[in-house]
Order: structure tokens, then sequence, then C-alpha cells
């Protein structure tokens, strides 16, 4: 057998995929069978842990591309975060990362599929151009508010691209959680009105930006895509700051009044190497 990793051109004969806006989003969680691993060659090792890489440098420069390797803590081992705006490539990867290192050695123990998307709650112009004539004093059509206003659009342009096409951090810890708003009598978001979600939504910005700097969100969109709302992905430079984060929103209604979460899946973004050092004992 050769020992050259094969990167078998993924032959995609479908037309492009991509949402109208955002891009498609996995979180792919594996168990790693070590007893149908130890069963192949050091030979065949080689080749897959070296395919398994080259997969994803490949992958990496495709445009509009990150991925983040994972080693997950105990209820997974080996975890990638794959962002990219096609949903053919999206799949392919998915397909190509799952058999990588051959049949029945990564086993799916949590996936989950999402999108980006930009927030519901973002301040209208409108809504801008009245608060700063009340507060401030400035009337409509004024040049002193026109100045605002622009600055206002450039800011909310840039912040709604960075929702729908962001830039990882490469922070040293990372959480995953999937969670859905409720829709229990008494307690359900959606019969809520967008006034008083948008009231409830400032209690939890509020919040989340006092983490600004020590905990980065990533929420992506998942409704109709699977089992719950929303993907909430979280870096951290010191896992502290996840607990402390967590926590905290607890007290807020939007989190304790609102909401129901899934699964929790923490893990430690590595390059590949060392992942397999620590999970395939190579
Ligand atoms: O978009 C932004 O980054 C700023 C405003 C903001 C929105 C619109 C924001 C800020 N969040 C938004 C939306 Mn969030 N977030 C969570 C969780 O565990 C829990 O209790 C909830 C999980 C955390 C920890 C968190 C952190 N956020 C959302 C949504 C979509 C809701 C919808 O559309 O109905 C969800 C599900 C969600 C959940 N949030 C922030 C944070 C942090 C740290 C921030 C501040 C970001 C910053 O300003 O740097």
């Amino acid at each position: 057998m050769s020992t050259e990793p094969i990167v078998h051109e993924q032959q995609i004969t479908a037309k492009p995929l991509r949402p109208q806006e955002g891009l498609g989003v996995l979180h792919l969680f594996y168990r790693i069978n070590l007893a149908v691993w130890r069963e192949k060659s050091s030979d065949d090792r080689a080749i897959a842990l070296d395919y398994l890489e080259t997969l994803i440098a490949t992958a990496r420069q495709q445009p509009q591309t990150q991925i983040v390797t994972l080693a997950m803590f105990a209820r997974a081992d080996l975890g990638f975060m794959v962002l990219t705006p096609d949903l053919h490539d999206l799949n392919a990867l998915e397909k190509s990362i799952a058999s990588s290192l051959g049949p029945d050695v990564l086993e799916p123990e949590f996936t989950y599929l999402s999108m980006t998307e930009k927030s519901e709650y973002t301040q209208k112009e409108e809504d801008y151009a009245q608060e700063i004539e009340k507060s401030e004093g400035l009337a409509r059509g004024s040049a002193e508010a026109e100045a605002k206003l622009a600055v206002f659009r450039e800011r909310i342009r840039h912040y709604t691209h960075d929702r729908l096409y962001p830039v990882l951090p490469e922070w040293e810890y990372f959480c995953f959680y999937p969670m859905s708003k409720k829709r229990a009598p008494g307690q359900n978001w959606y019969a809520l009105n967008h006034a008083q979600r948008r009231e409830l939504m400032g209690g939890h910005m509020r919040v989340g930006r006092t983490y600004a700097g020590r905990v980065r969100q990533l929420v992506t969109g998942s409704t109709g895509l699977d089992d719950w709302e929303w993907g909430v992905t979280l870096f951290a430079h010191d896992p502290y700051e996840i607990k402390a984060i967590v926590y905290e929103m607890r007290f807020d209604e939007v989190s304790n009044n609102y909401s129901e979460f899934g699964p929790f899946f923490n893990g430690l973004p590595l390059p590949l190497p060392e992942i397999y050092r620590r999970v395939l004992l190579v």
C-alpha cells in the first residue's frame, strides 16, 4: 500500500447550495473505537492519520471555511466545528471526516447542524433616530442627526456581517450546547410580541457584554435544521469564565424563564497531531 496520504477529489457535481445569507455550520463530536483502530497495521494507521490531516488542511483553504479541531472532554474524544458557505461542501466534508480513519473507527457521539444568522433584535435605524431625537434633541434630517445615523448604519453593517461571517477566535477553551426557547403555557417565548422579546433580550445582552474579551459567543440558528433552536458555541481563555457566564445567565429572565438546554460538550481546540497523541495513543 502506498504511504502517500490520499485525498479523494470531492467529486461534487451538484451546483453550489448556498443559503441566501450565512454559513452552514456543523458540530461533530466523535468517540474513537480503539478496538477497531488497533486492529489496523501501523502503516494503515499512519496513512489514515495523514489523510485526515490533509483533508482538514485542504478544506481550510476553501474560501470562508473555518474548522476547529478539538480534544473533547469525557463525553467524546475528537471534535470538529466546521463553518463553510456551500452545503454540498459541508455534507461532503462531514462524510469524508466520518470515514477518514477507516470503517467504524469514528463513532458519532453528537452532531449538530445549524447556520450563522443575524439577530432579530439589532436596533432598527428608525428606533435609533427617535432615540437621538428624544435624548439629544437631534432633529430628523439635521446634519448632526444624519452624521450620527451614518455612523450607526456602519456599525450595524459591520456587526451584522460579523454575525453572519464570523472569524472564530483561536482561544484555548471551547464549549458547545444546544438550546431552545420554551413554548409552555405562561412561558411561551413565541407568544410574546417583538417589543417584549426585545426588552428581555436587552437584559441578556447586558449580562453578555460584561464578558466581552473573556467569552466569545457564536449563536447559530437551527430551527428546522436540528432538534434544538440554536447552537451556542462559547470560546474562552479561561474555563472558569464559561462556568461563570452560564451560571450568571441562569439568573437572567431569558435563560431562567424561557430557555431549555441540551447536553454540554466541552473541549480544547488543538492541532490534530496533538489530539492524535492524546486520543489514539500514537
Ligand atoms: O449579537 C451579539 O453578539 C450581541 C447581542 C446578543 C444577541 C442578539 C448576545 C450577546 N446574544 C444574542 C443572542 Mn447571547 N448567549 C446565549 C448563551 O446559557 C445561557 O443561558 C444562554 C446561552 C450565552 C452564554 C450567551 C452569551 N444569545 C442570543 C441568542 C439568540 C436568541 C434569539 O434570537 O431569540 C441565544 C440563543 C443566545 C444565547 N450573548 C451575548 C452572550 C454573550 C457573552 C454576549 C455578549 C457578546 C459581546 O457583546 O461581546
